[in-house]
């Protein structure tokens, strides 16, 4: 399908934003989790500006589609987005990692827009099917999204949950994998290699979409062909860069779980306005 270029132009000018809000966010905090964050900002941004409904005044409203952040680490891309959605003050943003504060180092469900709490690897995709049979039971017609990293598809619990969700043909489940190549210490392929990734969705009954995660209309073709599968679930498995949109930050291990130095920020904010 062809998307109006006014309609691709606002989206990245968007997904620009929230990558500075993550940056000084982050940097502000003095911790947190910078590169997974802006490796997934392009696929997060477009599912929260063009593909999810719901309404941030209501953040429980029943009908609305869920996103999970399996992947809980990186939300700081999380709390950017919702803070631009309108969940909460863009002024909160501000509060990440403080005592007390509603934006904790990994999601809390007290945070307006947060499903369910994550940080603990391997979850999200159990969570996920849960929601996608509460909504095929209540008939409430919702879409479930639930991004997952490359890193964390090592861990057992995904594989279960893949074979699970085929099980039940849970169709309104679509599991966004932000494939940026790198885990906490080191490349992916070097820890424990997932390749052919898109062969092992197939074979345990889902439908692969192959996609590079930083091409808007790419991730806008994939959202509405996810929509269009019946009888099984779809996974977008987005080619992505950790770190992107700061040159410096762009596959560097070292900003998987660490904030900017003042000069690093300064420079970053430089590159992304
Ligand atoms: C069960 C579990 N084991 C270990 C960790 C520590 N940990 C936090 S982030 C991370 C790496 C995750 O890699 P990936 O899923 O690729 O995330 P990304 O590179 O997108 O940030 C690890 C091992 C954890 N949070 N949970």
């Amino acid at each position: 399908m062809e998307y109006p270029e006014s309609q691709i132009k606002e989206l990245e000018a968007k997904a620009k934003v929230i990558r500075r809000s993550i940056v000084q966010m982050v940097a502000r905090a003095g911790s947190g989790h910078p590169g997974g964050s802006l490796s997934a900002a392009d696929l997060v941004t477009v599912l929260f500006f063009k593909v999810l409904r719901y309404k941030p005044g209501e953040p429980h409203w029943p009908q609305r589609d869920r996103f999970h952040l399996s992947k809980g680490h990186c939300c700081p891309l999380l709390y950017a987005v919702l803070a631009e959605a309108g969940f909460f003050p863009k002024e909160r943003l501000e509060s990440l990692r403080q005592l007390g504060s509603l934006l904790q180092g990994h999601p809390d469900c007290r945070t307006p827009g947060v499903e369910v709490a994550s940080g603990s690897l391997g979850q999200g995709l159990s969570v996920g099917i849960g929601m996608s049979l509460a909504g095929t039971i209540d008939r409430r017609g919702y879409r479930v999204y639930v991004l997952i990293g490359d890193g964390e598809s090592q861990e057992g619990n995904i594989w279960e949950a893949a074979m699970a969700a085929a099980h039940f043909k849970c169709d309104n489940l679509c599991a966004i994998l932000d494939f940026n190549g790198f885990q906490i210490d080191g490349k992916t392929c070097d820890v424990m290699n997932l390749e052919p990734l898109a062969d092992k969705w197939n074979s345990f009954g889902w439908h692969p979409i192959v996609i590079n995660g930083h091409s808007i209309p790419e991730i806008l073709t994939a959202y509405d062909e996810a929509q269009s599968v019946r009888g099984k679930p779809s996974i977008i498995i987005a080619h992505t860069v950790k770190g992107k949109g700061v040159s410096f930050m762009e596959n560097v291990c070292d900003f998987h779980g660490r904030a900017p130095t003042k000069e690093e920020t300064e420079r970053a904010v430089k590159e992304l306005s």
